[in-house]
């Protein structure tokens, strides 16, 4: 193949489905089809893969490496084909045999190896590294579980389990040649070799295979493909019969089946440990595999490699790659420390305290004992390098082995060369509370690398219609480089591109309400304020507050029917880790709020509640395009960036917001006057903190709003609730309202009426609007990954010398 046509792709369509089917195009299914799309996509792209991978390798490019626990990549099908300039001839290919491309889209499971926020982030610098024309891949974990599915069964949150791989993944290449071993548990001693050096004996060790299943990640019409490497496990043959038990065995076999749920919260420790090295000395030792085929010294190491710890759950690539050096490779102690300082970076995603990575000292010294010593040794060498330095209170606080925890954020910081927070307001916070002491200690290592989004996949693939409008207006470039959405910022006048905006932001409010009918049964207008929350349920995020006004509303309402209020429809997609009982008990509680307002004939549909069950990256898809108003609500100082929010700008909502995480640079982005702003400030929180002073019992006796919402929790007026409501009333009276639910009520709720008056005035909604689109190309994650290439791993952009020859490189 070499130019592709819609007569020459039909006819490599049929072949491959007779071939793979014994089926006529005509009379295959959208699976067979969707497989069949998928797999002739991967030959469009496996030419560049190769050429990608032959090209870094000849021009000795220096790498990067992510990390990360989690990735979120969604569905690829269509992003892969905007990425090969191949969107619209496929898709008018497939009308012509009456199939529409997005129904056969939907056949593809969402990859959704991650949590949320950390895991989508890594799958938006994927893309954009790719992209950018950087060197750059993933490591990760292939589960063959992604994160739960989500049922209601009576408003209560249900988990069933994702079995995305049923079907076979079309993208995968599995990799058995590139296996290497991962040894785990065991006695290890030092004992002298030959040449006097000590090295360590392992006796009854557990050893693993990890095998690799690498992804293609396809760069935006430039030729590039780099590589995402997930790592299942295997027994290897030569293991079969060292387990002493069925159970034990399963431990290991299964150790790659589940992704863990909690996002703070730890569960099987044990397993999450296993599975944190595992992915780790599997990634660095194919690292390492690669670099020797250089030839290089390894004092050329970090000239040719950087590794980036995606929050602390890779943090063992600090002992591993030590480990490799000194055990394996005779380099001395020294060196290698210096070489992999070098190597690494990390980055801190969260300053909750629940959050901060800590492994008991016996389990590591159980599972991998050799990374322990190896730690231990790293932590000893820093105290001593520091005594005379620095105090010794500070340099008690910021060591490895505190008391009999391993502490994983600080071998994150002492064992690489650059800490970046997510935000601006999260890195300074960094700086200045949750790792001051560090700060103190390495002033240079501190940056900031603001979050980003894949802007082609929030506009270009989520929004075709709103792309139109921007296509018409500004042009295409904006396409390519989203800087560009400034120039947007001409139209602010123009009736027709306002309209035009307003009717494409119709449209999407249609969409989403049809899928809202088919899924819920529940029937919203599109008339109505699409008002939207949508990420993990958690008490910091402060879905509660957002409950809280509802019921206000709708006492008012109840109180005055005539109530001049824009009808509202509040729409909200969320998952509570399984273990979260106070998360559950939310979703419970919003449940039965949505059935008692939306079957209220009083209420005359001036509020409708919508709970989208099992949000994910395809439902974020729909939801986003459709939204008329951002909730952005977190307790200030508790969300370190945020991403949705930047989605929500990019497609025209308007951001109700605290000061939290990066709304902080939304504001800026955008002007106060577009943008909603309420609640209490970073340093007003802090303040309390400082002075004890929050009684949440106060506020409520003294307010008889507040009351008569709290109250409802437990006095009978939502039905079908019991012990759900009973649990939120003590968070927020016995327990002291941890989040400042009520301190920050009142001013919501102006923010609200504010939302209220200025939707009524059209024209300048729609003003508002454009704004936020035209603003929201700086939080690109093209840029952001541009900033990690230049100021953390000094790596370069190749490019692909498919480019100068077109753009859609088949
Ligand atoms: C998070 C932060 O909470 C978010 O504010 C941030 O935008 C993302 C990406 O940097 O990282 N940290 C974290 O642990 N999660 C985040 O979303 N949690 C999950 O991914 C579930």
């Amino acid at each position: 193949m070499t130019i592709l046509t819609k007569e020459n792709l039909k006819e490599e369509l049929r072949q491959r489905v007779r071939e793979s089917y014994a089926v006529e195009l005509e009379d295959a299914s959208a699976d067979e089809l969707f497989f069949t799309l998928g797999s002739l996509v991967k030959a469009i792209y496996n030419d560049n893969w190769r050429e990608t991978w032959k090209n870094y390798l000849k021009e000795e490019q220096k790498q990067s490496y992510y990390f990360s626990i989690e990735f979120l990549p969604g569905k690829m099908l269509k992003s892969n084909l905007l990425n090969l300039g191949l969107l619209d001839l496929v898709r008018d290919t497939l009308s012509d045999l009456d199939v529409d491309l997005d129904d056969l889209a939907d056949v593809e499971k969402d990859m959704a190896l991650g949590n949320g926020g950390l895991g989508r982030l890594a799958s938006c610098f994927m893309d954009s590294i790719a992209s950018s024309g950087l060197p750059g891949n993933g490591n990760g974990i292939r589960y063959d579980y992604g994160l739960f599915k989500q049922q209601f069964v009576d408003g209560h949150q249900v988990e069933l389990p994702d079995e995305w791989l049923n079907n076979g993944n079309v993208w995968e290449i599995r990799r058995p040649s590139k296996a290497v071993n991962v040894h785990f548990a065991g006695d290890v001693y030092l004992k002298e070799n030959e040449n006097g050096q000590l090295k360590p004996v392992a006796e009854n060790e557990i050893i693993l295979r990890a095998v690799p299943y690498d992804t293609g990640m396809v760069g935006y019409q430039n030729g590039i493909v780099n590589t995402m490497r997930l790592w299942s496990v295997e027994i290897p043959a030569s293991e079969e019969g060292k387990y002493k038990s069925i159970e034990e065995r399963r431990v290991y076999e299964d150790l790659t089946a589940v992704l863990y749920p909690d996002d703070s919260n730890e569960r099987g420790r044990m397993t999450r440990l296993i599975q944190e090295y595992f992915f780790v000395s599997a990634g660095v030792q194919s690292i390492v595999r690669y670099f020797q085929k250089l030839n290089k010294p390894w004092s050329a190491l970090s000239e040719k490699v950087a590794i980036h710890i995606n929050d602390t759950h890779p943090a063992l690539c600090i002992p591993e790659l030590m480990r490799i050096l000194i055990d394996e490779n005779d380099v001395t102690w020294e060196q290698a420390w210096d070489i992999t300082v070098k190597v690494m970076s990390y980055t801190n995603h969260t300053i909750l305290a629940e959050a901060l990575e800590k492994w008991p000292v016996y389990l590591m010294k159980q599972i991998v004992p050799r990374m322990y010593q190896i730690i231990e040794e790293i932590d000893r060498r820093y105290v001593e390098s520091m005594r005379g330095i620095h105090p010794e209170d500070l340099i008690q606080r910021t060591r490895i082995i505190q008391g009999d925890q391993v502490h994983m954020a600080n071998l994150s910081i002492i064992g690489s060369h650059s800490t970046n927070g997510v935000a601006k307001l999260h890195s300074d916070l960094l700086k200045s509370v949750v790792l001051h002491d560090f700060y103190v200690i390495y002033p240079d290592r501190f940056n900031n690398k603001t979050n980003g989004i894949a802007q082609r996949r929030w506009s270009q693939l989520a929004n075709e219609p709103l792309s139109n409008v921007l296509d018409e207006s500004i042009g295409q470039t904006w396409r390519k480089d989203s800087s560009d959405l400034k120039l947007l910022m001409n139209y602010q006048n123009d009736e027709k591109v306002l309209e035009k905006l307003a009717q494409a932001k119709h449209q999407k409010k249609e969409e989403l309400a049809e899928y809202i009918q088919e899924t819920t049964g529940i029937t919203v207008s599109p008339n109505a304020i699409f008002d939207v929350q949508i990420k993990r349920l958690h008490a910091y995020k402060r879905q509660l507050l957002n409950l809280m006004h509802i019921l206000k509303l709708y006492f008012d309402l109840k109180d005055n029917p005539e109530l001049d209020i824009h009808p509202r429809v509040f729409i909200f997609g969320a998952k509570a880790a399984p273990s979260y009982t106070y998360a559950k008990a939310i979703i419970k509680t919003i449940n039965e709020v949505a059935n008692m307002i939306n079957n209220d004939a009083s209420i005359q549909d001036k509020i409708k509640i919508v709970f989208l069950p099992n949000y994910n990256v395809s439902l974020a898809e729909r939801i986003i395009p459709a939204a008329d108003v951002s909730e952005q609500i977190s307790l200030a100082s508790k969300e370190a960036s945020g991403t949705s929010n930047m989605k929500l700008m990019l497609n025209g909502a308007v951001t109700v917001a605290t000061l939290d995480g990066a709304n902080v640079e939304i504001r800026d982005a955008v002007g106060d006057e577009n943008i909603c702003i309420f609640g209490l400030t970073e340093e007003e929180v802090y303040a309390y903190y400082e002075n004890h002073e929050y009684y949440s019992k106060q506020i409520y006796d003294e307010n008889p709003v507040i009351r008569r919402v709290v109250d409802s929790f437990v006095d009978g007026t939502i039905p079908n609730i019991g012990y759900e409501g009973r649990e939120i009333y003590d968070s927020l009276i016995r327990y002291n309202d941890e989040y400042f639910l009520l301190r920050d009520f009142d001013d919501y709720c102006r923010a609200q009426e504010r939302i209220d008056t200025t939707y009524k005035d059209q024209a300048l909604w729609r003003k508002i609007s454009l704004v936020n689109i035209a603003n929201a190309g700086r939080f690109s994650s093209d840029d952001t990954v541009r900033l990690y290439a230049e100021d953390i791993w000094q790596i370069e952009p190749i490019f692909a010398h498919t480019e100068k020859e077109g753009t859609s490189n088949v």
